[in-house]
């Protein structure tokens, strides 16, 4: 019993020991883990102060011009503005002092920019300030310069420093042909061509540089055989474009004569500027288009310095003996203009199968009946053909030669006609009328209209139609150039058909 007894005091005292261990040890190990805690904690504190009282390479801010400083492995690194560089972006653009004569230097943009003196421009200030080539100094040389005008415009002119003791601000030159003058408004409002060979200076830029000071004007020319001649004028200007760039010119000297002014004595003083879109003449033509020249037309005109460029003895473009022009025959204005490309290789001939004439009166009377015909039966632009001829010896300027018609159909655009005023079936046209016909053609190649090796053709080779008259198509059969096969359109041309005839 006892014994039985004893073994379980035995149990039960060695139960109460092994809780008291584990209550100690768990009291050990928090207080432990206590200090340690507290150890690390206070360390880590340590070794951040210690970091934050180094001095860092950026606390003394070696970086220019509020560049941003970094640090990476210990080592400085200035992050540097656009346009800054070296270590501590101490380089820039305007480091080596580009600006001249005072400038002052603006670093913008990786680049700089120079703010120059009154009387300097350019992008270093290099540039003496001009607004006009008279503004150069004499022993300057001729050449492309830039004038800097009181608008605060800036554009290029070329500048003739040796005519007539120079400082001239060259508006027009000429000198091989190469250049097509024959342009729209907007090509002579802003000018076109090379400053250093043949160009217009622009309408724009002539009148704001004449706004500046008062100017006279000089016109040099020199033919083939190098004769040449000059006009001055000492009044010379340009008003606006919403004014249509009138010109004021007066006041002639020199040795070509005063050209600005026509026989009559009609002057181009203070008329405004026609161009082939642009018709502000005050014919019931177009100037610009009669004469193949812009120009500051008036009843047309004698001078015609932005017409074809010819070379050799002519007349002028509506030269051609006995061409009577539209003014004179009283036509009605195009409702729309299309130019073609001359010189034209095909002639064709067309008779008009109506009424014969016998004078300027007649013709021109029937001129207008077939206009009038053209214009509102067919509702074309304009008469049909490029010329039509009387039996009074004359050609009656038409559409002209550098316009598409509406004579051929198919061939408009690559073709010049001539139509005979009759009906030629049972007869020839008469010699007037026949030599009218020869002159004016031959006249077209004179003038680069017509090609040398052009082939003729009767509107009948081309069409079911009686048209030339069957008397008129034997004879044109035996004239030289005439087309024995079948005329062939060019196929390599793009042309297009604008209006239809029949
Ligand atoms: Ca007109």
């Amino acid at each position: 019993m006892e014994k039985k007894f004893m073994e379980v005091e035995i149990r039960k005292r060695r139960k109460i020991k092994f809780w008291k261990l584990c209550t100690i040890f768990l009291i050990i190990s928090t207080v432990l883990c206590f200090i340690l805690c507290i150890y690390y904690s206070l360390k880590k504190d340590k070794e951040d102060c210690s970091l934050q009282n180094k001095d860092s390479p950026c606390s003394s801010n070696p970086c220019y011009y509020n560049s941003t400083c970094a640090v990476v492995d210990d080592a400085l690194f200035c992050i540097c503005p656009a346009g800054y560089i070296g270590t501590y972006c101490e380089v820039t653009p305007c480091t080596t002092e580009p600006c001249l004569n005072n400038g002052t230097c603006t670093v913008v943009e990786e680049s700089y920019v120079c703010v120059c003196p009154d009387t300097y421009g350019g992008t270093t200030c290099d540039d003496r300030k001009i607004k006009d080539c008279n503004d150069l100094p004499q022993n300057s040389s001729s050449g492309v310069y830039t004038l800097y005008l009181e608008n605060n415009m800036e554009i290029s002119v070329f500048c003739e420093m040796s005519v007539d003791d120079g400082g001239w601000t060259v508006v027009q030159r000429r000198l091989d042909g190469k250049t097509n003058f024959l342009r729209f408004w907007d090509d002579y409002k802003i000018g076109f061509g090379n400053l250093t060979g043949e160009h217009w200076l622009g309408n724009d830029n002539l009148h704001y540089i004449l706004l500046q000071n008062a100017y006279k004007v000089r016109f040099d020319l020199e033919d083939f055989d190098g004769n040449t001649a000059y006009a001055l004028y000492n009044t010379f200007n340009v008003s606006n474009e919403e004014s249509g760039y009138t010109l004021r010119i007066s006041d002639y000297s020199g040795t070509a004569g005063d050209s600005m002014k026509d026989s009559q004595g009609n002057t181009h003083d203070n008329f405004m500027f026609t161009t082939i879109d642009r018709d502000n003449d005050v014919t019931s033509s177009n100037c610009a288009i009669n004469k193949l020249s812009p120009w500051w037309h008036a009843r047309c005109t004698w001078s015609n310095i932005n017409g074809l460029y010819l070379e050799g003895l002519n007349k002028g473009v509506m030269s051609c003996d006995n061409v009577v022009t539209r003014d004179q025959w009283g036509a009605r204005p195009s409702k729309s203009i299309n130019l073609m490309s001359t010189p034209v290789s095909f002639v064709f001939i067309h008779h008009t199968a109506m009424s014969y004439c016998f004078d300027q009166n007649a013709c021109s009377q029937e001129l207008k009946v077939i206009q009038n015909f053209h214009m509102d039966n067919r509702s074309w632009d304009d008469i049909g053909y490029n010329f039509m001829i009387g039996e009074d010896g004359q050609v009656y300027e038409a559409r002209g030669w550098d316009r598409v018609g509406a004579h051929t159909h198919g061939w408009n655009d690559i073709a010049v006609a001539f139509s005979i005023m009759g009906n030629f079936n049972d007869r020839v046209p008469n010699d007037k009328a026949l030599t009218a016909l020869k002159n004016v053609i031959a006249c077209g190649i004179r003038m680069g209209k017509i090609t040398h090796n052009y082939k003729m053709y009767g509107h009948r080779d081309v069409r079911q139609t009686e048209c030339p008259g069957n008397s008129f198509y034997a004879l044109l059969q035996t004239w030289p150039h005439f087309g024995h096969t079948k005329p062939v359109k060019p196929t390599s041309s793009s042309h297009h058909q604008t209006q239809t005839s029949d």
